[in-house]
């Protein structure tokens, strides 16, 4: 398999984790996002994604999957070990919950397209993007804190599909010096899976095109 990738892509450091756990060897392709206008945009990548973002995951067979909670399911349902998605409907149903919610309803708003827009098309200065960027941040993880469990992770002694996406979105959070002391449930359950090494191997700072 091929993953096309940029080190510091939260969509793409969730199908990193995903692949990682699951044991699986994948050629990372890295696509740079602001090199050359975003080589994301060039002609040779729109052919691999139509929608120019990353991750895309080429299968053996020529397929390519994209969309990270598309890709991260269906690696789930064919290599089923461990699973990512616990078997219980409602259980199964609380742990979308948080990866829509994240994957959904925080990062397209805070998301490189979204924010250069917010500057280049609407004028807004750095500090109004990084005023909209935290208040999404913020509002999104005060009700994930409310809706997650005491851990270890996300939803207790398993690692699902939920912490894929937690785990990069605090990386951002981070990155953005936005303060997680209100969302301890949160930062603990990302320090959980910082432990295991398919998420440290994931982590940006790791990846070969890391800057
Ligand atoms: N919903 C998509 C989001 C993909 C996405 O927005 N990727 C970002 C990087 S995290 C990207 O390629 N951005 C390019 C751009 O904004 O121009 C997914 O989960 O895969």
């Amino acid at each position: 398999m091929k993953l096309y990738s940029y080190f510091r892509s939260s969509a793409a450091y969730r199908v990193r984790i995903a692949l990682n756990l699951k044991g699986l060897s994948f050629d990372l392709i890295p696509i740079h996002l602001t090199k050359d206008g975003g080589r994301h945009k060039s002609s040779a990548y729109r052919a691999v994604n139509p929608q120019m973002r990353v991750p895309a995951l080429a299968l053996s067979t020529g397929e390519v999957l994209v969309q990270s909670i598309a890709i991260i399911e269906y690696l789930d349902e064919v290599y089923p070990a461990p699973a990512l998605l616990p078997s219980d409907p409602v259980e199964r149903a609380r742990v979308r919950s948080i990866a829509q919610l994240i994957a959904c309803d925080i990062h397209p708003l805070n998301n490189l397209a979204t924010l250069n827009y917010l500057k280049n098309e609407l004028k807004h200065d750095q500090a109004a993007v990084d005023r909209w960027y935290a208040s999404w941040i913020i509002a999104g993880f005060e009700a994930v804190e409310a809706m997650i469990g005491p851990g270890p992770y996300v939803f207790g002694n398993a690692v699902t599909l939920a912490d894929l996406c937690l785990v990069p979105q605090v990386f951002n959070a981070r990155r953005f010096k936005i303060p997680l002391e209100h969302f301890p449930k949160i930062v603990s359950a990302d320090a959980a899976c910082a432990q295991l090494p398919a998420f440290e191997k994931a982590n940006p700072e790791n990846q070969p095109d890391a800057e």
